[in-house]
């Protein structure tokens, strides 16, 4: 497409004042003039507001364990240092579409009971064996696990262990904000009731089985809400030593709902990604922007023409449009979550893979 299709040449100061005259006075209608704002409106393609960024865990841990000294999980309701995108100050966004946080929980607190709409997900860093409730059933929280709470389910989370538990967050909250359709509430006890045993979920829905007349406890997000990382490392250490690995995404799968198929949750979209060590991927750029946190392994992201180097807890953003590769200098395992599934389902996800 002809991205300067009507160059009419210069216009005149006189003629330009009168046009600003006109502007001036349509604004006090609440109307403006469409022409003046055409470019920044349907843009030739992707302008990414975020950057790339990396909050390296030995920097963000003395912060979080500062915060535990400084209030209790019950005062602040959730004790969470929100990850902002540095581009975007104020905002409580990582990416253009995603909130992250880094949560902790001292031994023996609770973060109170609530729900709200938004969906979240945990990626545990660091766990001597925390916990979280959700919907009546408790899951505990192993370093690696990846752990839904899906829109509207109670959650509550505890520390019975003796070390600290901390975990990044990521909700869809700049999405369901967008829509100015949020709903949250509190619940009267600060622990809600257990009705089930521990990974009961995972036990009916989390082997390729299902319950013979299969219902979604959870409407559109996935049955499962613990998927424990030594299933995940496991899958993947099988699928790079089976060899193919993809040039681009190297092994790669994809958290699933096992009741269609699809993505785990309906507005994020979660996988991890294992590059053996020696392994570099080759560039690829897609329309989600992606918050990576790096399970296991050292290495080097490169993204547009920042390098990136990276270790075991750090979390770092691969900005939307912008290229990406890899390079492991160890066994590395990358949870990667974006708004990718929102994007598929409003047909707008595209991705570009650089040719070598
Ligand atoms: O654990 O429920 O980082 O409600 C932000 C909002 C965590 C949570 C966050 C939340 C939570």
């Amino acid at each position: 497409m002809d991205n300067h299709p009507h160059d009419a040449g210069a216009v005149s100061a006189e003629e330009q004042a009168k046009r600003q005259e006109f502007y001036d006075r349509i604004d006090a209608q609440s109307m403006a003039p469409l022409w003046e704002r055409l470019k920044g409106l349907v843009p030739p393609e992707p302008r990414p507001s975020p950057r790339a960024h990396v909050w390296h865990f030995d920097q963000v841990r003395p912060y979080m364990m500062e915060a535990g000294a400084l209030l209790t999980a019950e005062e602040a309701e959730r004790r969470v240092l929100v990850l902002e995108n540095p581009a975007m100050p104020g905002k409580s966004r990582a990416t253009a579409t995603l909130y992250a946080g880094i949560q902790l929980v001292l031994p023996g607190e609770v973060a109170p009971a609530h729900r709200h709409t938004a969906s979240a997900l945990r990626f545990v860093l660091e766990s001597g064996g925390g916990f979280t409730a959700v919907a009546g059933e408790k899951t505990t929280m192993r370093t690696g696990d990846f752990v839904i709470t899906p829109s509207w389910a109670w959650h509550d989370h505890g520390n019975t262990s003796s070390d600290p538990i901390i975990w990044m967050d990521i909700l869809d909250l700049p999405v369901v904000n967008f829509f100015e359709g949020g709903f949250s509430e509190h619940h009267n006890d600060a622990a809600q009731s257990i009705g089930r045993p521990e990974d009961d979920s995972l036990n009916r829905y989390g082997n390729a089985l299902l319950p013979i007349e299969a219902e979604s406890p959870f409407g559109k997000s996935s049955p499962i809400f613990n998927y424990p990382f030594e299933r995940t490392r496991a899958s993947l250490v099988a699928v790079a030593a089976a060899g193919d690995l993809d040039p681009h995404w190297a092994a790669t799968l994809k958290y699933s709902n096992p009741m269609d198929g699809g993505w785990a949750m309906p507005t994020i979209a979660s996988w991890m990604t294992h590059l053996p060590a020696g392994m570099a991927t080759q560039g690829i750029r897609s329309t989600d922007g992606i918050i990576v946190a790096v399970a296991e392994g050292r290495g080097v992201a490169t993204i547009g023409d920042q390098k990136i180097p990276f270790g075991p807890r750090d979390i770092f953003v691969i900005p939307n449009w912008t290229q990406r590769s890899f390079q492991a200098e160890s066994d590395c395992f990358l949870f990667c979550s974006s708004d990718r599934v929102a994007q598929e389902k409003l047909g707008l996800y595209r991705e570009e893979r650089a040719t070598a």
